[in-house]
């Protein structure tokens, strides 16, 4: 067999001296494509290409499950603006990504995923460790293809790299029959890609970028709303002249955190839910609002009909099908987002839009996020303080999700692109752990530290042993109220307190984190914070401080699912703590 294909007329045109099995092809893809970090776990149908990797010069990373393993990738992928890389086996392994993937496919995070399968030959006979990858990361995935001849390999794989970090970015997943790795070819070094379908528009339509101008010239009201797509298309800088120069606030999603600095006067911090009084009035009142990488997300909008009723809408995006998607736009602009806030801020005249700011700051000092500062027990917002504080604003924060994840987004202030990593549109509980594992991997220079609750922790915590093994010195900050808290204060609120299902007895973290290597510690005084976060900050090793927080503790302000965004409950209790 391996005789008849290394003679085979189809090799590459360098010809037999250079046949090289499919699994060094892929390796030799992956380096071209600049890959020098990889998250992955083995199994039966990857081992030739696991072989391949004993001497590649790839940094490799082994989570504890592959789920944890999609998140690294993910992780590493906001933390750099790279494409993460990852590979599993068949079967189970291409299972456990499925989360991974989804999370991945709602924030537009960009990762190639590389699966094993079972011999083509097998395919569909229920082999041992058979799933149907495709079929299955299909509605989670942007792109999937399963390589069924050799000669397509390296062409199918750099399409990946192409498809995962263009455009909308998003994950890719290719499936590798194990026959397809042990094949032999011959490299011809064609960099072609076969992606007729496929068109990435960047600079936007002159005309509408214009209309753009025009109507943020003659707005008096105008609020900037800005999501995630700011960040991964590089287009901070961009943003900030834009706001600077035609004095437009700025309100920011929970991904878009980090896209404006929170200390500019122009910032009205994060809207929606769980956002500020100051943005959702703003945004309810403006009589333009100008949407840049940001889809209207239901937490965004709350009531889609009631959402900034008075406003003219610009939406700019690269994804043509977000535009017009959950709300209707007057002025669409297809388009990268540095090249479209480019030329809006060259069209844009000097306003300084003197009432809307006084009006703004009237709110801001009427309903500031406040928290009751005299308790004598731990305030969750008061530990995210000492945290902010102490790092000086600049740590890279990865978050759990519920209540940890709002307060995080609330009482820590970002100031630069990359730094706030969440999983926001999926709200993958588990998240955190791994997906700082992974941004520290990327930025071994970097303070990072994972702000998670308690419940979110339990779900991935086994890879603080891969913390551990990699010596990455992140830090874990538990919010430990021992509920499921956010689903507890929906329970309240909604439910008349009858709290099914959602208090579970957890172990004790900081044992749990020395039986695994890591440094482990517990705050049970209000008084102990500052030092414990101190203690935290200085440690080289892995480390997991869990503060026993005040048990009851709601985030506000709210809006309630279905309300308006002016119709916040809590900012009378917020009010009271003045
Ligand atoms: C994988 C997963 N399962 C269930 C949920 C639903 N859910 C959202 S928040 C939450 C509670 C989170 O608890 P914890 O991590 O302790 O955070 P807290 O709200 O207490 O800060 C749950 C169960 C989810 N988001 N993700
Ligand atoms: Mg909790």
């Amino acid at each position: 067999m391996c005789m008849k294909r290394e003679s085979n007329p189809e090799a590459g045109s360098a010809g037999q001296s250079t046949l090289k099995n499919g699994a060094q092809i892929i390796v030799d893809t992956l380096i071209e494509q600049g890959v020098d970090t990889m998250f992955g776990y083995p199994g039966g149908v990857v081992l030739p290409l696991f072989d391949k990797l004993y001497d590649a010069p790839i940094r490799f990373i082994i989570p504890r499950h592959e789920q944890g393993g999609c998140h690294m990738a993910d992780g590493f992928a906001r933390a750099t603006g790279k494409v993460g890389v990852i590979v599993v086996t068949s079967g189970p392994g291409a299972c456990n990504l499925v989360t991974g993937l989804a999370t991945a496919m709602m924030d537009s995070v960009p990762i190639v995923a590389l699966t094993g399968q079972v011999r083509t030959e097998l395919i569909g006979n229920d082999a041992f460790q058979e799933a149907d990858t495709t079929g299955i990361t299909r509605p989670v995935t942007k792109y999937n293809s399963i390589v069924k001849d050799v000669k397509d390999l390296a062409r199918t794989i750099r399409e990946a790299f192409y498809i995962a970090s263009t455009g909308r970015p998003g994950p890719v997943v290719i499936d590798l029959p194990v026959d397809i790795q042990v094949a032999k070819y011959g490299d011809n070094g064609s960099r072609e890609m076969r992606l007729p379908g496929y068109r990435v528009r960047t600079k936007g339509h002159a005309r509408q970028i214009l209309s753009a101008a025009v109507a943020i010239n003659a707005s008096q009201r105008p609020v900037l709303y800005v999501g995630g797509g700011v960040i991964s298309g590089n287009a901070s800088a961009a943003l900030r002249a834009l706001a600077e120069k035609a004095h437009l606030p700025v309100t920011m999603t929970l991904l878009g955190l980090g896209s404006f600095d929170q200390d500019r006067a122009e910032s009205l911090d994060m809207l929606g839910m769980h956002g500020t009084a100051y943005a959702n009035y703003a945004v309810q009142e403006c009589d333009l609002l100008i949407a840049v990488g940001a889809r209207f997300d239901d937490r965004v909008t709350g009531k889609v009909k009631a959402f900034a009723p008075n406003a003219k809408i610009i939406h700019i995006d690269i994804d043509p099908a977000s535009i017009s998607k959950n709300v209707h736009v007057d002025i669409p602009v297809v388009g990268d987002a540095k090249a479209v806030l480019e030329a809006l801020t060259e069209q844009v005249e000097e306003r300084p839009r003197k009432e809307w700011f006084e009006r703004i700051a009237q709110w801001k000092k009427k309903y500031p996020l406040r928290y009751d500062r005299s308790s004598g027990s731990i305030k969750p917002q008061y530990v995210t303080e000492q945290v902010c504080e102490q790092t000086d604003g600049k740590a890279i924060i990865t978050t759990g999700v519920g209540q940890n994840q709002m307060w995080a987004a609330q009482f820590y202030r970002f100031h630069r692109p990359r730094q706030f990593i969440s999983s926001g549109g999926l709200g993958t509980m588990g998240y955190g752990l791994p997906a700082a594992i992974g941004a520290q991997v990327g930025r071994p220079d970097a303070t990072v530290i994972d702000i998670d609750g308690d419940h979110s922790f339990n779900m991935t915590m086994t890879e603080l042993r891969t913390a551990v093994e990699y010596e990455l010195p992140i830090k874990v900050c538990l919010l430990n109220n021992g509920y499921m808290g956010m689903v507890r204060q929906w329970q309240e609120l909604f439910y008349n307190k009858r709290y099914s299902k959602t208090y579970l007895a957890n172990p004790e973290y900081a044992r749990v984190a020395e039986a695994l290597g890591a440094v482990g510690m517990t705050v049970e005084k209000k008084s102990d914070v500052p030092k414990a976060v101190r203690q935290m900050l200085a440690e080289t090793r892995p480390c997991v401080v869990d503060f026993h927080i005040e048990r009851e503790e709601n985030v506000w302000p709210m809006v309630a699912a279905g309300k308006s965004l002016n119709e916040m409950d809590g900012l009378d209790i917020l009010e009271s703590m003045a």
